[in-house]
């Protein structure tokens, strides 16, 4: 499995850190609740999100952008969480921290189609995206730089995480499926995953 040079780390963190961040992004959650991102094509996205860190990923009106606040209560969002903030001094090799913590939820039948995540910033592609996966094990899709290239696909499991710097980072990629309920970490079933980024929007 190349992944385009990015790093799959299989069972990075143990039950009791996955555990332990769960009840952290609990707490995150209820101060910043999950929210369906409308996309420019006014449908809305499967997948719940909200984030943690100086900056959240959001839709506004169909454009996709970086906020300092959450979209629905206007409230700068929580810190990132100190377990997580200790996963991106582990295996970013990055010397800063990240400014964004993107929180996804899946629920049943939750799936994000193939894109890249170009909203960084120059600044913000030249430093990696680390993704923790939690809960539900989900199929993810990694391509190249071009949409319509050759795909492989992975499954993601609870505790592991991807690191995806140099060419890897602005490669196309998406999540097919998550296998709803086949986990146990997350009462009820669904995944979380957080991915870790620089932003440094021009
Ligand atoms: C490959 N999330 O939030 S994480 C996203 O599982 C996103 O929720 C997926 O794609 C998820 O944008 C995949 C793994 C991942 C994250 C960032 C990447 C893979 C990546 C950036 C570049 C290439
Ligand atoms: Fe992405």
């Amino acid at each position: 499995m190349s992944l385009w040079a990015g790093s799959h780390r299989p069972g990075f963190l143990d039950r009791a850190a996955q555990e332990a961040m769960v009840a952290e992004l609990r707490a995150v959650i209820r101060v910043a609740p999950l929210v369906r991102p409308v996309t420019g094509w006014g449908r809305p996205m499967s997948v719940r999100m909200t984030s943690a860190g100086r900056l959240g990923w959001v839709i506004e009106r169909g454009r996709y952008r970086y906020s300092a606040v959450h979209p629905e209560t206007g409230k700068p969002w929580p810190p990132i969480p100190d377990s997580v903030l200790a996963v991106w001094r582990q295996v970013s090799g990055w010397p800063e921290p990240p400014d964004c913590c993107l929180i996804n939820w899946y629920g049943e039948g939750a799936r994000m189609g193939l894109h890249r995540d170009a909203d960084e910033g120059e600044a913000g592609f030249a430093a990696p995206v680390v993704s923790v996966s939690l809960g539900d094990p989900a199929r993810f899709r990694m391509g190249g730089p071009a949409r319509g290239g050759p795909t492989e696909s992975v499954i993601l499991h609870s505790g592991d995480v991807v690191v995806m710097g140099g060419p890897a980072r602005l490669a196309y990629h998406g999540i097919d499926r998550v296998m709803f309920g086949e986990g146990d970490l997350l009462p009820g079933g669904g995944r979380l995953n957080l991915t870790l980024r620089v932003v440094r929007p021009d």
